[in-house]
């Protein structure tokens, strides 16, 4: 296991981790296989050769920093983000704050198409921009959870994809712009004596709730994971490929075969971070629970069976670090 520093001003200089990378073009057995071993070991891991345009890619791209790039008074026009617009600073309800601003939509066509009046200034051009990208991601994650299902097997291999290809499902998509912050901090930390500066945390540790996180970021670095409590692991960013974490949702899916892992990303000291995040979620009313084949007498059932509507509940009222999935732990 590699040491790194809970420190997020020294965390920087440890050793990065190699998440395992998946090429997607391999053959299927064995790219399920690899699938399965990555979410039980890390609950992270890179796609390449995964499908998705490099137009619809470079277009999202455009579009999110064209829009971050406008004074913050217009940017201010697409908010709050309680719950879907431009958030700057503010995370969730209940007061958590990171070096961050962003963009949340839902992912209705119909709800974007209306948001994006407020965002752009060619609001048919934005709109193209990201309902396109949704769709294209959408895809690659629905091809994921049945590989996922396929390595596990479970009979029904659409069990996972179906509920986000679900007209109702809850997913959401995310920019999430960190501006450069250099910042010398004497006290925090001691490398600053020889001129070091440090990081700043953008978007504080938590994990995802939904079922499955797709993410793309810029080549700037950023994104940390913990595998061990308080070990902070730096992820090096790579703008060719898809960085794919299990969420909540699917830990509780797969009894706890898949580990839904803490993660955060911290800002850069001279260039500015831009990350795009699908977050796969099932309908509010739909029901989850592992499949009967996960479930036997040395593995029973680890958690009570809960609707997303009720998780996200939980998760809205907890601060963004607390643990929820223990809440619904039966034992
Ligand atoms: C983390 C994953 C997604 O970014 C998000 C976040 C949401 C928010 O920013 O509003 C949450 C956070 C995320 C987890 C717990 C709750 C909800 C902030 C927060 C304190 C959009 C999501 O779905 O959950």
């Amino acid at each position: 296991m590699v040491v790194a520093s809970p420190n997020p001003a020294r965390a920087e200089k440890f050793q990065p981790i190699v998440l395992p990378v998946v090429d997607l073009s391999a053959e299927r057995l064995e790219v399920s296989n690899l699938i399965v071993k990555a979410c039980e070991e890390y609950g992270f891991f890179q796609v390449i050769n995964h499908g998705v345009s490099e137009d619809i890619i470079a277009q999202m791209e455009e579009e999110g920093l064209n829009f971050f790039a406008k004074p913050l008074s217009e940017k201010q026009r697409a908010g709050p983000a309680t719950p879907f617009g431009y958030g700057c600073k503010n995370i969730g309800f209940n007061g958590d704050i990171g070096e961050v601003e962003y963009l949340l939509f839902d992912t209705n066509p119909l709800s974007i198409s209306q948001r994006s009046n407020t965002i752009s200034n060619d609001p048919k051009k934005f709109s193209f921009a990201v309902s396109g990208y949704i769709q294209a991601v959408r895809g690659l994650a629905c091809e994921i959870l049945d590989l996922m299902a396929e390595g596990l097997w479970v009979h029904d291999s659409s069990v996972f994809s179906r509920m986000i290809r679900d007209v109702e499902s809850d997913s959401l998509f995310r920019l999430n712009h960190y501006p450069p912050i250099l910042c010398k901090d004497r006290e925090t930390s001691p490398s600053s004596f020889h001129g070091h500066s440090s990081s700043k945390v953008g978007f504080g540790e938590h994990s995802d709730p939904q079922i499955l996180t797709i993410l793309r970021s810029n080549d700037v670095g950023g994104l940390q994971i913990s595998l061990d409590e308080g070990v902070w692991v730096p992820v090096p960013p790579d703008p060719n490929a898809f960085c794919v974490n299990v969420g909540d949702v699917l830990q509780a899916m797969t009894n706890g075969r898949f580990v839904s892992v803490r993660h955060r990303a911290l800002t850069n000291s001279y260039k500015s971070r831009m990350s795009m995040a699908y977050f796969g979620a099932p309908p509010l009313h739909a029901w989850v629970s592992a499949p009967a084949e996960l479930v036997t007498p040395q593995k029973p059932l680890l958690y009570r069976p809960f609707t997303w509507g009720e998780y996200k509940k939980a998760s809205y009222s907890l601060r963004l670090g607390e643990g929820r999935l223990d809440l619904f732990r039966k034992h």
